[in-house]
């Protein structure tokens, strides 16, 4: 208890020191339009940084190309804006380097889910440490309302006048599909209470954790979610002793809940392709899947003599010995 005493801090100025505020967290003043998903995702990040006390230089955030990824402007920690499609290979490169860092991702659906999708895939299959969010807004923002992936068939875009032809690719449900998949989770930006806890419950997850989450473009598909925002029956809350646990009061809202394990990988891959309602929540969660900084970090510190001996064998094999 003693102990426990002298560790408090004796005055305010200790505090101020030591402690960061929501404030430390907040970058450029945001360009996003009014209304849009962004601001909330932005707003809970701040929160989440100021919760664990993250400190902000050493913390990034990568994105690609898009309205999402002008995120890493708008926190006070360090980012890198990267190039369309390469978010996750940034993020990659920084974690290998420095596995000490706290490495988010931000990446619009587009930058992610079609020109981005083939790092999409071997990001989850090397499961690195770090937590990547989907802002799906299901259209190309930034460039003024092209289809993308994601778009519902029929929607009328500027690349679709006639409406969009194909079905739409679900990233839950191929991000569960991926080998090595470790987390998966759905959030909306309309609940903000439960996005919160969904990515806290994310950066706490030691390995990749993907979050999808339906994020309002209201300048170019206004009122596009509409359908699950005005009729709550069709948002399905799934809760769990090793998942979401949300208070009474905010889980009350939600008239349907479903009691879901994370571990349940076959419910999940139902739950993400279900046509009437929208889950949102912890979908899976394996914490037993190796991060790829640990098995490359172990291979980086043999010892000297191993590392010499191994350099010697390759050596060898491309000695052209002289004919006796
Ligand atoms: C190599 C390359 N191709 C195309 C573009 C043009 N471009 C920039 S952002 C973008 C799509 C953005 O859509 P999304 O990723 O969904 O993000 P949003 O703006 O909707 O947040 C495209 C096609 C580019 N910058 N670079
Ligand atoms: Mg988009």
């Amino acid at each position: 208890m003693s102990d426990y005493i002298n560790k408090l801090p004796t005055s305010v100025a200790d505090l101020e020191e030591d402690a960061h505020i929501l404030h430390d967290y907040e970058g450029a003043v945001s360009r996003w339009c009014h209304g849009c998903g962004d601001n909330a995702i932005l707003t809970a990040l701040q929160k989440l940084c100021a919760e664990e006390q993250l400190p902000p230089e050493k913390t990034v955030f990568a994105s690609g190309i898009g309205c999402a990824s002008r995120l890493p402007h708008y926190m006070g920690t360090y980012g890198f804006h990267g190039l369309h499609g390469r978010a996750l290979p940034v993020a990659e490169g920084i974690k290998i380097k420095r596995p000490d860092l706290h490495v988010f991702v931000n990446t619009g659906d587009g930058d992610c889910c079609s020109i981005g999708a083939a790092h999409w895939l071997h990001a989850v299959r090397y499961n690195m440490n770090m937590t990547v969010m989907l802002h799906d807004n299901r259209i190309y923002g930034l460039t003024k309302n092209q289809v993308s992936p994601t778009s519902p068939k029929g929607l009328v875009t500027s690349t679709t006048p006639r409406g969009a032809t194909l079905q739409p690719l679900n990233a839950v449900a191929a991000t569960l599909g991926m080998s090595n998949v470790s987390f998966v989770a759905q959030a909306a930006d309309w609940v903000p209470g439960i996005l919160y806890d969904i990515l806290h419950l994310a950066f706490l997850h030691r390995g990749l954790s993907f979050v999808s989450i339906l994020q309002r473009c209201p300048h170019y598909l206004p009122g596009h979610f509409d359908e699950y925002i005005k009729n709550p029956e069709r948002t399905l809350l799934l809760t769990h002793p090793n998942g979401l646990q949300p208070d009474e009061a905010s889980a009350r809202r939600f008239k349907s809940r479903e009691e879901h394990d994370p571990a349940d990988l076959s419910r999940a891959q139902a739950l993400a392709v279900m046509d009437d309602k929208l889950a949102l929540g912890i979908l899976y969660r394996n914490e037993s899947i190796p991060c790829y900084e640990d098995m490359y970090r172990r291979e980086q510190h043999l010892p000297i003599e191993d590392k010499i001996a191994a350099l010697e064998r390759e050596f060898d094999r491309f000695t052209v010995k002289p004919e006796l």
